[in-house]
């Protein structure tokens, strides 16, 4: 006899149809799931309500669907042949999709990661996938990652370096190093790379010093609080610049403060501090927060408050050298602005070449949701900002 199976009630929502666990002709068992359906904040897995062989299957991914909706079509007629077909094909089949028993949120943390989750052992009731399956299976890859290092490292020093020293890495570095591999891993990050002729902007900046030295006011502004200023406005044009992507990879949180992080050369490795509500702070007070939080990160005294809530980072080299570099993004932010040597380069005016202040800089981007297009708008603002002074009134 054939039946349908429906979905349940789940109110009066439409949900999507976000993976399905079955195919046509498929033995399946009561209580087996059939298809996963998920919404803004739900993940439901939908059971059999019967044992069968599946007819026909009534839905797609990406089908929204409601209470009562059909979700497949069963032959229950044959059940006695059903039940040891069952019995043998657990037998001989245990590791096919639909016998894994995981909760929409390991199948959610699967997907994200990329594991498959057959793969791993269930600890949980009936073999059920727990979340602590999952932190041991990456936990093992690690170690395993560690591992292959490891050797590549013991086959280095005893091929070629029998004379070596070695450095303890410190905690800071070990977080740090940590972080970065995630982000740079599980971001896919996009760079792009461009020139602004800051010729004029250093003329001005340089008047302002001498005049602050006049003043007997004991601040430098550096060419670092100008690119601050020129990123917060481009950051207020462009909010999703200033965004978070939620866990789940399906919306943008857009936010309102704007807190730039930057990072800081320290004894102990790279920090990055962050300045809070920059939004509408005049060039001076910028220069006077990074002077303070830049000594602090220096002289090891930043606490917590200091270096949690950023929502843009940049990392500038400026005062070493290089032409260009890539920076990591700093999850969970979108974006990361990456700023060179200045040099003075020859450009093309008119009918001659004269020479210009060529300030190179670099945008790393989280390209799930930014795309070139916008990466190279952003760009340009900071561009159009930084090359005349004026538009930073406009
Ligand atoms: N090109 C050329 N010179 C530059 C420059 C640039 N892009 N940016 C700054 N300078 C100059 C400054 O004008 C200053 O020179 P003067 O004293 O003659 O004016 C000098 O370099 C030193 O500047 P500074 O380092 O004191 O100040 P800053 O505001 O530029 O930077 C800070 C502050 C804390 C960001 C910086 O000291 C620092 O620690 N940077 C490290 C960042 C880093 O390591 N990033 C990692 C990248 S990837 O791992």
């Amino acid at each position: 006899m054939l039946f349908e199976i429906k979905i349940p009630d789940i109110g009066s929502d439409e949900l999507e149809v976000t993976e399905i666990f079955v195919k046509v002709d498929d033995i399946i068992k009561e209580n087996q799931n059939l298809i996963t359906i998920e919404g803004d904040k739900t993940s439901l897995e939908i059971p059999s309500t019967k044992s069968g062989i599946i007819k026909e299957i009534k839905v797609n991914i990406g089908d929204k669907i409601k209470t009562n909706s059909t979700i497949i079509i069963l032959d229950d007629n044959i059940k006695k042949k059903t039940d040891n077909l069952i019995n043998n094909k657990n037998k001989k089949n245990n590791e096919s999709n639909e016998e894994i028993h995981a909760s929409p949120l390991i199948r959610n943390l699967s997907r994200k990661f990329n594991i498959d989750l057959k793969k791993i052992n269930g600890t949980g009731l009936k073999g059920r996938i727990i979340k602590e399956d999952i932190d041991l299976y990456i936990k093992k890859k690690e170690d395993q990652l560690n591992l292959n290092d490891n050797y590549i490292q013991k086959q280095q020093n005893l091929n070629e370096f029998n004379n070596t020293k070695k450095i303890k890495i410190n905690n800071l570095q070990i977080i740090s190093g940590k972080n970065l591999l995630k982000n740079w891993i599980t971001i896919p990050h996009v760079t792009i790379f461009d020139k602004i002729n800051i010729t004029d902007l250093e003329i001005f900046r340089k008047k302002q010093n001498i005049i602050l030295i006049k003043n007997k006011q004991n601040i430098k502004i550096t060419p670092l609080v100008f690119i601050i200023k020129a990123v917060e406005i481009a950051l207020n044009n462009m909010p999703k610049f200033n965004s978070s992507l939620s866990e789940d990879g399906k919306f943008l949180k857009l936010k309102n403060d704007i807190n730039i992080g930057v990072a800081v050369e320290t004894k102990r490795g790279l920090i990055v501090p962050v300045i809070k509500n920059i939004k509408y702070k005049k060039i001076i007070d910028i220069a006077k927060s990074l002077i303070k939080i830049s000594k602090k990160a220096k002289n090891g005294f930043l606490n917590k408050n200091d270096i949690i809530n950023g929502s843009f980072t940049i990392s500038s080299l400026g005062h070493i050298g290089t032409t260009n570099f890539t920076p990591i993004i700093n999850s969970p932010e979108i974006a990361i602005l990456g700023v060179s040597k200045f040099n003075i380069e020859p450009i093309w005016y008119k009918k001659k070449f004269i020479p210009k202040l060529i300030l190179p800089i670099s945008l790393s981007f989280d390209h799930r949701v930014i795309d070139g297009a916008d990466g190279a708008r952003f760009i340009n603002q900071i561009k159009y900002i930084l090359s005349d002074i004026r538009n930073f009134i406009m």
